[in-house]
């Protein structure tokens, strides 16, 4: 059932997209099992020292919250999800980056990756979520953590992740490379690939 969306909100809501209060899951593939004594998190390549956290160790790290957009590009956005984790902003404090990096891959349990220009990942919104609307990320949206990036489409908002591997060149993610846009801003609709050569 699509409601027409209030006149108050329409700014907020990208072309295309109808708005939704439920948290559909939307993953392909199951939800990978999570051991806190086996998990850890990765940060490699074009970086100055390989970073490796275990959960204690990441879960220590500085807190943060925001509210903001989600945007599935099956066309289903949710407003205000609040989100409490760790910043890319804080995170990054603790990251040599070397000069060559330009681009962020990010890998997830289960085979699932995304990519992202450093610019998108670096935007001041992004974070890597623990906990939605005041409660740990259930297993099936992401626990212990996934990627929220709110300005793209919601593909690009990993869960599970695992590792982030910076690099010099672009390397198409899981949906990237099946058809869907390599940019993914739902402001723009960038849905699918065919769109890149306009
Ligand atoms: N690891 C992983 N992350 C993923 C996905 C996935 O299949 N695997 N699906 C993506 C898609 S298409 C969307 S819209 C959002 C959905 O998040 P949700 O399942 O918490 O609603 O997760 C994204 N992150
Ligand atoms: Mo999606």
């Amino acid at each position: 059932m699509k409601k027409p969306i209030p006149p108050e909100l329409q700014k907020r809501v990208p072309p295309g997209q109808f708005l939704t209060e439920k948290f559909p899951v939307l993953s392909y593939g199951p939800t990978p099992k999570f051991d806190s004594a086996t998990w850890d998190f990765r940060i490699f390549g074009e970086v100055e020292q390989e970073l490796r956290f275990n959960y204690e160790q990441f879960r220590a790290l500085p807190q943060s919250s925001e509210t903001a957009d989600f945007h599935c590009v099956t066309t289903w956005s949710q407003l205000d999800n609040h989100w409490e984790g760790i910043k890319i902003a804080d995170l990054m404090k603790l990251v040599r980056l070397k000069p060559e990096a330009r681009y962020v891959i990010v890998h997830c349990d289960g085979e699932y990756t995304t990519n992202l220009p450093l610019r998108d990942f670096s935007s001041d919104d992004v974070m890597l979520a623990h906990r939605r609307n005041g409660r740990d990320l259930e297993p099936g949206h992401g626990f212990p953590v996934r990627l929220v990036v709110p300005q793209l489409y919601g593909w690009k908002s990993a869960k599970w992740v695992r590792a982030l591997e910076f690099t010099r060149a672009d390397r198409r993610g899981f949906w990237e490379v099946r058809g869907y846009h390599n940019h993914a801003d739902p402001w723009a609709e960038q849905r699918y690939s065919f769109q890149e050569e306009e």
